[in-house]
């Protein structure tokens, strides 16, 4: 499967703000506009673990509860990305701006042909038979974001009771959340009853150490909980140093890969969504998967063998 004629920096491929009537929100930042190529060649079957379609709204409008209007980016977008960085499939996660309206990322998925998998947002109003949709469209887990600028809060009771649901087909959860929340959500994340991925290694605050006890917690979660899984993505939003090096985020990221190398995943986070500081080239983001996964072992098992595991061999 491949993109029809799109190509990260060629024609089609510029961003030109939300379609449908929508109005992209004033100073937001488009994904980069001419990416380059990474130098490092990803091990066949890699997978972008956390990426995002929005839209187009005109085909899928925004949620009228979101907090933010993107620039539409659409899944030929995103297929003609993983293309051009020598990746092979996507996990696709719902975005907040679509609130829980899955159709865009459904649609992605059904057509992919079988090279994306899908994380949904749903509410406690969703019925079987909706989630039976979701999961034969290769949807396999749902996405818990207590990021407070992203979404209203939704009480534990209809978070435990749906996942609780989700166990049923076998899927997981997906947990968002900034690291200063940490200690009043380890309980509940420590009882949930699937397997639960943690995004952007928990946004920890990357100016305090990485053997600190806000991070310690953290690792505390994982090694506790060998059911508890970590993306090392989003060295843009965590980093102080900034690109094209991260230098600030590499121990956070390799702390976790070195000890947990069976239960971490990686992920471009295409379209880049809320960035203010800057716009990540995602070809430098995939430069930056040997630094934090220094051998050919650990950069397979990251790109490769545990995303496989846990979203296309189900
Ligand atoms: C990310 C991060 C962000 C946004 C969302 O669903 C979303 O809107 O996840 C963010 O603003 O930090 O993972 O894409």
């Amino acid at each position: 499967m491949s993109a029809p004629g799109i190509v990260p920096g060629g024609p089609g491929w510029a961003a030109h703000g939300a379609t449908g009537g929508f109005t992209m929100d004033p100073g937001w930042l488009a994904y980069h506009p001419h990416p380059t190529k990474p130098s490092f060649a990803p091990p066949a079957g890699a997978v972008d673990a956390h990426c995002h379609v929005f839209g187009p709204g005109a085909l899928f409008p925004y949620a009228p509860e979101r907090k933010y209007t993107p620039c539409d980016a659409s899944k030929e977008h995103l297929w003609a990305l993983r293309d051009f960085l020598g990746l092979e499939r996507n996990v696709i996660v719902q975005a907040t701006c679509h609130g829980s309206d899955n159709r865009a990322v459904v649609d992605a998925l059904r057509s992919s042909e079988g090279h994306a998998r899908g994380i949904a947002t749903v509410s406690r109003a969703v019925t079987d038979a909706e989630l039976r949709a979701l999961d034969a469209a290769g949807v396999c887990g749902v996405r818990f974001n207590f990021v407070k600028r992203l979404v209203d809060t939704t009480p534990r009771e209809v978070l435990r009771e749906i996942a609780s649901r989700i166990a049923t087909l076998g899927w997981h959860v997906v947990i968002y959340f900034e690291a200063a929340e940490l200690p009043e959500l380890y309980e509940f994340f420590a009882s949930l009853p699937t397997t639960v991925v943690v995004d952007h290694m928990g946004r920890p605050d990357v100016t305090k150490p990485v053997d600190g006890p806000e991070f310690e917690l953290f690792v505390r979660l994982m090694r506790e909980h060998p059911n508890v899984w970590s993306k090392v993505t989003c060295p843009d939003r965590l980093t102080r140093s900034g690109p094209p090096g991260y230098d600030d985020v590499v121990p956070f990221a390799r702390r976790l890969i070195e000890s947990f190398p069976d239960r971490v995943l990686w992920g471009t986070d295409w379209p880049h969504p809320n960035l203010k500081g800057h716009m990540p080239d995602d070809g430098q983001l995939l430069d930056f998967v040997p630094r934090i996964a220094p051998s050919a072992l650990l950069q397979r098992k990251l790109l490769v063998d545990n995303p496989t595991r846990l979203y296309f061999n189900r």
